[in-house]
């Protein structure tokens, strides 16, 4: 009798295991709001680059002691520790010629963007009407361009395509709807005028980890295979909602068409600060940086809204994580499989 309950429960232990993709930074949480040069409520959510002198950018979301958002610079020769943070805030919301801006800007993405030599940000403007999406363009995050909303109200969880596709450039967002908050991609000639508006990738339905709500956390990474998406879905439940991270793959030329998507999370609030902060139980990249081995992936997530975080991966592992853990999104298959 002992040997047979001995035998299920390690078999049990077996089946529990699964497989670390992200590796947390040892001291996390790496930035709070202690570390910065005035006064501020939280630190989070921040935009990544890795600059042309090999350092890290983060273009940090900084809530004020309004509860107002505006961005902030942080850079770092290893993108770990000694943190040069603006002295003031870089980017600040300027609802006098941009309306949307009155309630802040948020969760930036950053894109570098060679055909135009310069950095599209796409952030959320927290208008009077709802958050809504809009890009800014730079050369140094000193300055910069604004171009104003690109994607009105519901409408956040964007990042720009580096390069055109089929001549045009495209935008991912996640726009809200009554039946629950969705992946679109849209198209545009000239980073102004949007159209050609495609369903990327659905919700799930039911208890599903990524029922209901879905976003893309950092911009797309390219991989030869194809543009590797982290996205984030939330559970919602009886007391509060959970943020975790999934994966999914889609056609390089053709980016609404889904090649595979991972079916568990792979990435989760485990840690202290991840489960505690302003906003419980979030993980919420916005950013990360490839080492030069072009493999390595440091993901900069804000943890609990209330700090960022470090974690490094493998892009490799990622995408034989989603073969091993992944399914085709074809219609037929996803009919089957989300019912
Ligand atoms: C999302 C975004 C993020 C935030 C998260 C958790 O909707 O607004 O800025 O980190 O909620 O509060």
């Amino acid at each position: 009798m002992m040997s047979v309950l001995t035998a299920k429960s390690s078999d049990r232990a077996v089946l529990n295991q699964h497989e670390t993709l992200f590796h947390r930074h040892a001291t996390n949480p790496i930035l709070s709001g202690k570390d910065w040069p005035y006064s501020v409520n939280s630190v989070f959510n921040a935009g990544a680059t890795r600059l042309p002198d090999g350092s890290t950018l983060l273009l940090c979301r900084v809530e004020d002691r309004r509860g107002l958002s505006h961005l902030c610079v942080a850079r770092s020769v290893n993108g770990v520790d000694e943190w040069q943070i603006d002295s003031a805030p870089t980017f600040v919301p300027d609802a006098e010629k941009y309306p949307e801006e009155l309630w802040g800007v948020e969760d930036p993405r950053i894109t570098y963007v060679p055909e135009l030599k310069q950095y599209a940000v796409a952030y959320t403007s927290y208008s009077r009407g709802g958050p809504g999406v809009s890009l800014a363009l730079t050369k140094d995050f000193r300055t910069f361009e604004r171009l104003g909303v690109v994607m009105s109200p519901d409408d956040k969880d964007a990042a720009l395509l580096p390069k055109r596709i089929n001549g045009l450039w495209a935008l991912i967002h996640r726009p809200m709807t009554p039946l629950g908050a969705h992946i679109w991609i849209s198209f545009s000639p000239d980073l102004r005028h949007w159209g050609n508006h495609k369903l990327m990738l659905e919700a799930r339905r039911g208890a599903w980890w990524d029922a209901n709500k879905i976003g893309m956390s950092p911009p797309p990474i390219e991989t030869p295979r194809g543009w590797l998406m982290i996205y984030h879905g939330v559970r919602r439940t009886p007391s509060s909602s959970i943020y975790r991270l999934g994966l999914a793959l889609f056609d390089l030329e053709q980016p609404e068409k889904c090649l595979v998507r991972g079916d568990s999370w792979m990435f989760a609030p485990e840690a202290e600060y991840e489960r505690h902060g302003d906003v419980q139980d979030v993980v919420f990249p916005c950013g990360y940086t490839v080492a030069p081995d072009g493999d390595t992936i440091n993901l900069y997530y804000g943890a609990a809204d209330s700090s960022i975080a470090l974690a490094y991966g493998s892009i490799r592992s990622l995408l034989t994580w989603l073969d091993a853990n992944g399914h085709s999104e074809n219609s037929h298959d996803r009919r089957q499989r989300h019912k």
